[in-house]
């Protein structure tokens, strides 16, 4: 089977212009079966601040980030500021107040964050707040702990500036009184290409960050707590040598600590695509009929060079650098026969 090397160009922001000459470097779009393991899985390497981030509403997020890092914020900023961009669009349904709800009703919320020296924040099963992904942050900032959930994490953020917003959209609920009439959860992998956001970033001065934002899989177990906030399995972050993160089956991602495999693979000298595969690899092993399940991992190096991998074609990442925005399209492991 030949690599197919394809780079989409989308979505041009500013005055940087279009990704140019990128297309031999990318490893992008190379659908492959699971026994076509011969073929040269590399990286594309960018110098300067590179920001990488799952499905296509990650070029909005990217943009924001940009910007924080253009006036000279924080990369832990930007990676809060450009997924509250996703957060905040009410038109999304799989992450923020918008979000499909479980089979109770209620949109419960998952976000994490951590930064270059390893700190981090996180909060699942969150009701009622905008930015699940700030709340993520403050309890990193301003409490002894990594983690709340729930009721408690409510209360602790309405305690610290978090105002409660009470959010109905009428589609929402339409499609969920439909759902109730089967209440089945059969989640069907990949057919929305809109997804949990995970974004992860470097700056000019080589410093790392990452986010991760979701309201999870709709129709879940109220009380269902997925990957994304889980530090190690939907997001992970290593100053010292790269970060990675993780969208779709969340359950599978944590069997086996995705997005911390993908950092200890490149640590140990695979590319950041090599790295995700080997860890969309390794959720195959025991997964009987790949084709009922979408996982896909995005890695960042340190020096710049990043990567992804998934399952099953459809996945694909939004990438921002000094040369401008794009939409990569993600090599998989399974295709359709
Ligand atoms: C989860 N990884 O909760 C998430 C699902 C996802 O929007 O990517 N959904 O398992």
């Amino acid at each position: 089977m030949t690599a197919r090397r394809d780079f989409i160009k989308k979505g041009v922001v500013g005055a940087a212009g279009l990704l140019a000459g990128c297309a031999g470097d990318v490893d992008a779009g190379n659908e492959r079966s699971p026994s076509d393991a011969s073929i040269d899985t590399l990286s594309a390497t960018a110098k300067g601040p590179v920001i990488l981030s799952t499905w296509n509403h990650g070029l909005a997020a990217n943009a924001r980030a940009w910007e924080v890092l253009l006036a000279k914020g924080s990369v832990l900023d930007a990676v809060e500021q450009g997924v509250m961009v996703t957060e905040s669009d009410l038109g999304n349904r799989s992450v923020g107040l918008g979000g499909t709800p479980d089979r109770n009703g209620h949109t419960t919320l998952d976000a994490c964050i951590q930064d270059h020296d390893g700190r981090c924040g996180s909060v699942a099963f969150l009701e009622h707040i905008e930015h699940p992904i700030s709340v993520a942050r403050a309890i990193m900032e301003k409490t002894p702990h990594v983690m709340l959930v729930g009721e408690g994490a409510q209360r602790w953020a309405l305690e610290n500036g978090f105002t409660r917003k009470d959010v109905v959209i009428p589609e929402v609920r339409t499609a969920y009184l439909e759902w109730l009439k089967t209440s089945q959860y059969k989640p069907i992998a990949n057919v929305e290409n809109h997804d949990t956001i995970g974004l992860i970033a470097i700056d000019e001065q080589g410093r790392m960050a990452g986010s991760c934002t979701t309201s999870g899989m709709g129709y879940k177990i109220h009380g269902r707590v997925g990957d994304s906030p889980i530090i190690g399995a939907g997001l992970f972050v290593d100053g010292e040598i790269g970060a990675a993160c993780s969208t779709g089956t969340g359950e599978l991602v944590i069997r086996t600590v995705g997005s911390h495999t993908v950092v200890e693979l490149m640590r140990h000298g695979r590319s950041p695509a090599e790295a995700c595969e080997e860890a969309v690899r390794r959720i195959m092993k025991f997964l009987p009929n790949p084709k009922d399940y979408q996982v896909g991992f995005l890695a960042l190096r340190k020096d710049g060079a990043y990567g992804g991998f998934a399952i099953q074609p459809g996945f694909d990442f939004a990438l921002r650098t000094a040369e401008g925005e794009t939409l990569v399209k993600v090599a998989s492991a399974w295709k359709p026969a």
